[in-house]
């Protein structure tokens, strides 16, 4: 039975008499109850990004109502209290007496699992995706929830306790009215304080908070996000007239575009409805970020198999007719023609299909016909107006296609070597040959190198120590990227190839942990392993095989005064929070102080204790949150502009925390 004294404490409430619940309420309860038991199946965790989750999930609402066409304004504001208040100008959650469940219809909304989406209008809601759980888990998971919805010139009130137990009394069934408005005054008022006793922490990141709202905007044209943070006073206002046209210029506002404008088109084919915007940039890279209904597909899918074989198609078409290419049946690869791409896909369907559990892969085929089809009749009519564009990214493609031969010699000709580099390289292998057991550990600096070959486990831990500068894959052409020694050492070594061969199950580690020193250098080293590996081989990083070591900061050895007698102790300590912590504490007196500048200045055994050993060290497993994100800061870090380097680098050393 659920421990809700759901009837009983509402009985008692300001002598208002009880409607009698049937037996749908008691499933009701115990649906709420379900999700408090097992919280991550429906937000996925309780850290930080299933605190987060709460937030979207009342906002796809939102967004929901603003795509039914209601609704042009969604406002978020952090309160100094800890809550959240998320507001929308649409038509307001129905208030009536609902048909089944004889309450009114708002309360079965943050009471019945999944009844928003279940009953929305919107042909293209967002709740088919990694949200859409309904907006009562929201409540289940919180302390103290309450809807305010305008309606009718009338203001009314629900609110609900300790996981989503009702304490508004009815009046005949119906909410009380609060208040008055006026008719034209319409919407939904959610507040919320998530629940401490779930969550590891209830401190929202007003950070992560933006980047929604930026995404938001650029995903729905003309909607305007209003985001008040009440304990900074700071407030943000976002608002996309482009729509995703803008999302591609401002991706692309550190880098150099080939041609001026972003290109934007858009189509419907029956019930989908597309939307794309492209434009070429300098660099060697692609960058396609797909999105259905408004939710992000981290893994593409049907939709982004479109765009690429209609692109590749009506590209290689031109390039024949305008004599680019000149034997019959010399091809550009579709490789050369999005060399250089920055492309957001953008497209609503009325049933979306996804391919994995984890809802980022599009399975429809009809979306690839829909895409095709779409870029068939639109990027024609486009690029018959504007040769000009044309031309400059055939020319772009044509470069590509001629560095491609050049590169494919280049690449076999290190796959050639590869073998010989994995002799010659300065790996350390490890004896067993179990994979699920082994790691590899790439060190900076040769001395770093040698102190922890020695202080390892060598039966299960490789070392492979990288000299030079690791470089810039983001800045060098790939045929350049392949033949540098220290990527050689590291194909070689993790023996799962590269790009198109690229095969995670050959990978010879289970873990590859990269380690550095604790200071800016050694940031920006790691900085440029991840790029690397986030553009060749974005699997492991996704499949979460990417750790960054963390070693020790402090030593400190002190003496402690107890009930036995004096104590020796000596502790290490990772980061100056933790030494602030120490320095806290009472009854002892401390001996000396060491900070460590670099791995170099621990001895094996040292080394081994605080960052070898597998019982003891601390490891932060690398993720990417989402591709817009992950792209940015990339760009960022590896882009022209130069001060905002310089600031991600020097936080991400101070925090040692992994999120690139
Ligand atoms: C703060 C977040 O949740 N806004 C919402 C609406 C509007 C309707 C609705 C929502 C109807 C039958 C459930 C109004 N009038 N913002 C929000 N705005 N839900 S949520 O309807 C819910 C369904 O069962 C709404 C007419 N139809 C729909």
């Amino acid at each position: 039975m659920p421990e809700y004294k759901y009837v009983h404490k509402q009985t008692h409430k300001n002598g208002v008499i009880m409607q009698s619940y049937n037996g749908s309420q008691i499933v009701v309860l115990e649906g709420l109850e379900a999700v408090r038991k097992r919280p991550g199946m429906y937000i996925g965790s309780t850290g930080s990004r299933g605190l987060h989750h709460l937030i979207w999930e009342i906002l796809d609402n939102g967004i929901d109502e603003h795509l039914a066409g209601f609704c042009d304004e969604l406002r978020i504001t952090l309160g100094k209290d800890g809550s959240i208040t998320i507001e929308d100008n649409g038509r307001g959650v129905p208030v009536d007496i609902h048909p089944t469940q004889n309450i009114p219809t708002v309360r079965v909304v943050y009471t019945v699992l999944h009844a928003g989406g279940k009953f929305s209008d919107s042909v293209y809601k967002v709740s088919g995706g990694l949200h859409g759980v309904g907006a009562s888990v929201v409540n289940a998971l919180s302390k103290k929830f309450s809807v305010e919805v305008r309606r009718d010139g009338k203001i009314y009130r629900d609110e609900y306790e300790n996981g989503g137990v009702p304490v508004t009394g009815l009046e005949k069934g119906m909410l009380p009215v609060v208040g008055k408005c006026a008719k034209s005054n319409t919407g939904t008022k959610v507040k919320f304080y998530p629940d401490d006793e779930i969550f590891e922490t209830t401190e929202y990141k007003p950070e992560y908070i933006r980047k929604k709202c930026k995404e938001i905007a650029y995903l729905n044209k003309n909607l305007k996000l209003v985001f008040t943070d009440q304990h900074t006073g700071d407030i943000r206002t976002y608002q996309e007239e482009f729509g995703i046209q803008s999302f591609v210029k401002y991706i692309n506002r550190h880098a150099v575009p080939i041609h001026g404008d972003v290109i934007y088109l858009e189509g419907k084919s029956g019930a989908i409805e597309v939307e794309i915007a492209f434009q070429y940039t300098a660099e060697y890279t692609e960058q396609i970020n797909s999105y259905c209904n408004r939710i992000n597909l981290a893994d593409g899918g049907t939709l982004v198999t479109g765009f690429k074989t209609a692109l590749t198609r009506i590209m290689n078409q031109y390039a024949r007719e305008l004599n680019i290419l000149k034997e019959k049946d010399e091809n550009f690869d579709g490789k050369d023609i999005r060399n250089g791409i920055v492309a957001i896909l953008s497209i609503k369907h009325p049933d979306p299909q996804f391919e994995s559990q984890t809802k980022n892969k599009l399975g429809n085929t009809d979306a690839k016909t829909a895409v095709d089809e779409v870029m068939n009749l639109e990027a024609q009519r486009y690029f018959d107006k504007n040769i000009e564009v044309l031309k400059k990214i055939l020319d772009n493609s044509l470069k590509s296609y001629q560095a491609r031969r050049a590169s494919d010699k280049a690449r076999n000709a290190v796959l050639k070597q590869l073998v010989d580099v994995d002799t010659k390289s300065k790996l350390a292998s490890c004896s067993s040959k179990k994979k699920e057991e082994c790691e590899v550990y790439i060190v900076e600096g040769d001395s770093a190198g040698g102190t922890v070959k020695m202080a390892r486990n060598r039966r299960i831990q490789a070392v492979l120590p990288l000299r030079g500068k690791i470089i810039n894959v983001e800045k060098a052409p790939l045929e350049k990227i392949l033949l540098n020694n220290e990527i050689k050492s590291m194909i070689a070594s993790f023996g799962c190839g590269i790009g198109d061969q690229f095969d995670i199950g050959k990978l010879r580690y289970d873990k590859i942990i990269i380690l550095t020193d604790a200071d800016v250098d050694g940031a920006h080293i790691s900085t440029l392993l991840l790029t690397f590996f986030y553009r060749f081989m974005p699997e492991l990083i996704n499949e979460g095989k990417i750790y960054r070591g963390l070693p020790p900061l402090y030593k400190v050895d002190y003496e402690i005064t107890g009930s036995t007698g004096k104590k020796k102790i000596s502790e290490y300590l990772f980061d100056d929070f933790e030494l602030e912590k120490f320095r806290k504490k009472a009854n002892r007196k401390i001996h000396s102080l060491q900070r460590y500048k670099g791995l170099g200045e621990m001895d094996a055994e040292q080394l081994w204790e605080t960052t070898l050993d597998p019982d003891t060290r601390k490891l932060a497993r690398v993720s990417v949150s989402d591709t817009v994100e992950a792209d940015e800061i990339t760009d960022i870090l590896m882009g022209s502009s130069v001060p905002p380097r310089r600031e991600f680098i020097i936080e991400e050393a101070k925090y040692a925390e992994i999120d690139i």
